[in-house]
């Protein structure tokens, strides 16, 4: 079945800009150089995505620790499901710092690693399940090169040459591509990579997600996280934004932050918060798959009313992915009607992505946050509000699905440092 890969590559057209080329200064290892390009199941969303970087980087780190010299490729975002305006080839110095990024492994964009080492990949490593599933319902570590069970749909060989999807760059290839039945997490990878394919000088890992965090929440998570910085300009538009609309700013929200994150350590209350209630409110795709565990629009209604009302806030800043008449539904049913509902709308300059990320920046600001069940989005939220230092009863909120007052809230994750 050859469809996937073949419809990705016709949808090449809408480039993102290209900006700025990232610096590393790393010393941890010896060896030459090599790249750890990766790749992740095309249908994730950005927020799952963001997820998976944390546990790349951390192979990156455990591999540099080791002494291989590994420079971590960012892969360009493009293509994803929820971006409506269809853009690729996005670099990562758009949403995030990647100066920031490269203090915690040495990284660098896709676009500068075919500059420095060519079209060409030397092997993918495509990462499956094993076939025979879980044994005996014990979680044991393990890897082995098996045959591949789905790599075959999104690469093919023409002639001596891999082609596969490759972030719609139609020029790259690769010439080999292997599968890994991977059970395990970082540090599993790590080994296999140390075990099988140390001397590959580009090696690209794909589906990425399959391998876990070593431990989640833990300090290598959160410096790997905390180096996610935003890029200069979504700072600027949700801080201009934030001042507009809420005469919000950091020195008022005791929301500084220094420069570098690696000197940054706040504590729990430092933060305050601007003059707002911030709602991640995730329908589409979600009114579906998480039906049980989300509100209808009145319910949301209700519970940010009884909220917003508790805590003495009349300025709603709404962060969502719903269309404009379920938000003018949701705002006929604020009650009491004060209550003014505002959204960062952005305009048709700026992409899907950026605007998403704004919100995110808004949200962390807020003096209070209510998200959505297990969405990646509001964990994002948490986790910025975690760095600025928010008291968790601020942070980790959740609404509840219609007719349960006092359903689960989301786990505490807090910040290690
Ligand atoms: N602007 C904006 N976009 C949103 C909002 N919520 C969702 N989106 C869009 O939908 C995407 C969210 O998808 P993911 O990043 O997969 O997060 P999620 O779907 O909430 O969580 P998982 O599917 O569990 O990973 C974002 O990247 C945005 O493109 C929102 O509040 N504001
Ligand atoms: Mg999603």
């Amino acid at each position: 079945m050859k469809t996937p890969f073949l419809v990705c590559l016709l949808l090449l057209d809408l480039s993102c800009a290209y900006n700025g080329v990232a610096q590393f200064d790393d010393q941890t290892s010896v060896q030459e150089k090599k790249y750890l390009i990766y790749d992740v199941n095309p249908g994730e969303g950005f927020n799952l995505r963001r997820d998976v970087y944390m546990r790349v980087a951390n192979v990156v780190r455990q591999l540099r620790e080791q002494g291989y010299n590994y420079i971590l490729v960012l892969p360009p975002w493009g293509n994803l499901y929820h971006w409506r305006k269809r853009e690729n080839k996005c670099k990562w110095s758009e949403f995030f710092d990647v100066e920031s990024l490269n203090l915690f492994v040495p990284v660098m964009e896709f676009e500068d690693f075919i500059k420095e080492a060519g079209h060409q990949i030397d092997l993918v490593l495509y990462l499956q399940s094993y076939a025979e599933g879980w044994q005996d319902g014990e979680f044991e570590m393990k890897f082995d090169i098996r045959p591949c069970i789905e790599a075959q749909h999104y690469y093919e060989k023409v002639g001596d040459k891999w082609r596969g999807m490759f972030f719609s760059y139609s020029e790259v290839w690769s010439h080999d591509v292997k599968c890994l039945s991977i059970q395990g997490q970082s540090s599993t990878l790590v080994d296999a990579i140390k075990k099988g394919f140390n001397e590959t000088y580009r090696l690209m890992v794909d589906r990425s997600e399959t391998i876990l965090h070593d431990h989640f929440g833990d300090i290598h998570y959160w410096r790997a996280r905390r180096s996610m910085r935003y890029s200069k300009a979504v700072i600027e538009m949700g801080d201009k934004f934030r001042h507009e609309a809420f005469n919000s700013n950091d020195i008022d929200d005791r929301t500084v932050i220094k420069d570098n994150w690696q000197n940054t350590e706040k504590k729990h209350g430092d933060a305050i918060g601007g003059n707002y209630l911030c709602v991640h409110l995730r329908r589409r795709d979600f009114v579906r798959s998480h039906k049980k565990n989300i509100p209808s629009i009145e319910g949301a209604a209700k519970q940010i009313s009884e909220t917003a009302k508790r805590l003495k806030l009349n300025q709603l800043f709404l962060s969502t992915d719903a269309d404009t008449v379920e938000i003018d539904e949701l705002a006929s049913f604020l009650s009491p009607s004060n209550i003014t509902l505002t959204r960062f709308e952005g305009g048709p300059q700026l992409s899907d992505g950026f605007i998403s990320v704004v919100d995110q920046w808004v949200c962390a600001h807020a003096k209070h946050f209510i998200g959505t069940h297990q969405s990646t989005f509001s964990f994002r939220i948490h986790e910025d509000r975690e760095i600025l230092g928010f008291l968790s009863e601020t942070t980790f909120n959740r609404l509840c699905p219609d007719h349960e007052n006092e359903c689960e809230q989301p786990a505490k994750w807090t910040i290690v440092y």
